[in-house]
């Protein structure tokens, strides 16, 4: 009983800890070799935006070596990195006339210009996080990068925005605006710190980092050179209150399973579906086509905490539900953890923040009592009052395309907090405007990642490593990702290594030799 207790707790403290994953950013080689002479750390002539105004400009030098990082909850802990150069750190403080705020920007640079790869990198935030102003910049600058992040102004709370939701200025900084500054800022101060005009620019960032990368590709186009944006975030008006399904579900049904009785449907699931591809190491490399009902287990027996449960009817229909997710936004894959999504009179943390706060501007709000027609009624609410605003679901990518721009998306197909199928949904909407996948494929690319859970924090995934890699050779040297290599561990403790293909294709064993070789699979459509 204690243990199982201690394993619920571990993983409700999850969502928020898998929303919150650090964008380690130490990727690409730095070009230069030895030791040179240090650039100064001071401040630097700093350009903005128009409509943003530069208060004030310090700098900070840093010796660097081995870095370790204070604990700052509900953030993950970060380990020491190794070997980080010497480098300088550039604050810049910026304000909107009119908006009375104060948004901090911090770029962080090796001060070798030998060390520092010729590429300046964005990073982004996490729930209602704009960017984290250390690990992710410390460990840009061991990749060599020029690296910056911004708290858009709005505080550095991921799990409350309750006091910045009603301030329209403070939203529209979160929503678009501070990414923008980031990246003119960020280029400005790169610029003149190294007195180089020319560089390649990127954008880094999963879940709300995700979504802030489109926005950019979305509203300032020319920004970045190559936006990589994992499990994004997009489509936010739909996904704050869509994620919020299972709890008009459970209410309508008048059922309350536990997180272990729901995960018995997934274990079900990924078992009878798990060979579909070939490989047996509990994946369902394409769970969208696993066709296995949840009705099947009514009747079945479910031992949770020492308690035997008999599977009801009733259950199973609200689980089909779940996954059929609300009429206008997908629910998740069959195989991703219902635990988050899905927790009878609980609901999801990002869905509850954005009912109370933004939606009803009502804190006393209580999502957990919603029932189908409540639900379309805050659905069309938020997106009604905030889609204009953010959410950053403008699928006309034209002018990012002509602006040469490469954008790069991978998502698990796992995800416990955004469904891999909004992702899905807006590619195809994208695919629809630019004639299909042949043409977008040239500055738009997805890879749906199996097995693998939100931003990567389990399953067999793609490093950072390897995505910047990859994103790097299409954007400098016009090499386009076929596919990506994945690897880790799978959920029944399988180690697998696989190439993930660009979508629509999935990657398929060939039956024959080591289902751990990329030698060994081929691309094919789904
Ligand atoms: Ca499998």
């Amino acid at each position: 009983m204690k243990r199982r207790l201690f394993v619920l707790t571990v993983v409700a403290a999850l969502p928020v800890a898998a929303l919150l994953v650090p964008m380690a950013a130490n990727a690409v080689p730095a070009a230069g070799g030895g030791p040179k002479a240090a650039s100064t750390c001071a401040a630097v002539p700093v350009s903005a935006p128009q409509g943003t105004e530069v208060e004030k400009v310090t700098a900070v030098a840093n010796a660097g070596g081995t870095i370790s990082f204070p604990s700052a909850p509900p953030l993950p802990d970060h380990p020491p990195l190794a070997g980080v150069p010497a480098w300088c750190d550039i604050t810049v403080t910026v304000t909107h006339p009119g908006a009375a705020d104060k948004v901090t920007i911090k770029v962080s640079l090796p001060r070798d210009k030998e060390v520092w790869n010729g590429r300046f990198q964005a990073t982004g935030g996490s729930a209602y996080l704009a960017g984290e102003l250390l690990y992710p910049l410390v460990a840009g600058v061991k990749g060599g990068y020029a690296t910056a992040a911004t708290d858009a102004g709005v505080g550095a709370d991921p799990l409350d925005p309750s006091s910045w939701a009603d301030n329209p200025q403070l939203v529209k900084n979160f929503a678009s605006r501070s990414m923008h500054d980031l990246a003119v800022v960020g280029k400005s101060v790169t610029k003149n710190f190294y007195s180089k005009a020319q560089f390649w620019s990127y954008w880094n960032g999963c879940s709300t980092g995700g979504r802030q990368g489109y926005s950019e590709a979305q509203n300032y186009p020319a920004d970045f050179n190559g936006i990589l944006a994992k499990a994004p975030a997009i489509d936010w008006t739909r996904f704050a209150v869509g994620t919020a399904w299972s709890q008009a579900v459970f209410n309508e049904y008048e059922v309350k399973p536990s997180p272990c009785e729901l995960e018995a449907f997934n274990t079900a699931a990924v078992k009878a579906c798990d060979t579909l591809d070939g490989v047996r190491d509990g994946i369902v490399d394409v769970p969208q086509n696993c066709e296995w009902d949840a009705r099947e287990l009514v009747g079945a027996e479910v031992v949770c905490d020492g308690r035997t449960i008999t599977v009801t009817k009733a259950v199973a229909d609200a689980v089909t539900r779940i996954w059929a997710g609300p009429k206008s936004y997908p629910g998740p894959n069959k195989g991703a953890s219902l635990a988050f999504l899905a927790t009878p009179g609980k609901p999801f943390f990002v869905a509850d923040a954005w009912a109370k706060f933004f939606v009803t501007r009502n804190p006393g709000y209580d999502l957990s009592k919603i029932n189908f027609k409540t639900f379309d009624k805050l659905y069309a609410a938020s997106v009604e009052q905030y889609d204009a605003v953010i959410g950053t679901d403008d699928a006309d990518l034209w002018k990012f395309a002509a602006s040469g721009g490469k954008l790069l998306t991978w998502h698990g197909q796992s995800d416990q907090l955004i469904p891999t199928d909004a992702t899905v949904r807006y590619r195809e909407r994208v695919n629809k405007i630019f004639g299909g996948n042949r043409t977008v494929d040239h500055f738009y690319r997805l890879f749906l990642v199996p097995g693998v859970d939100h931003c990567g924090t389990s399953g067999p995934t793609i490093s950072d490593t390897d995505a910047l890699a990859a994103l790097t050779k299409w954007v400098e040297r016009g090499t386009e990702p076929k596919t990506l290599p994945a690897a880790g561990t799978s959920p029944t403790g399988v180690s697998v290594s696989h190439p993930v293909c660009s979508y629509p294709d999935v990657a398929r064993w060939t039956g024959k030799g080591s289902v751990t070789a990329a030698a060994n699979y081929r691309c094919v459509r789904a």
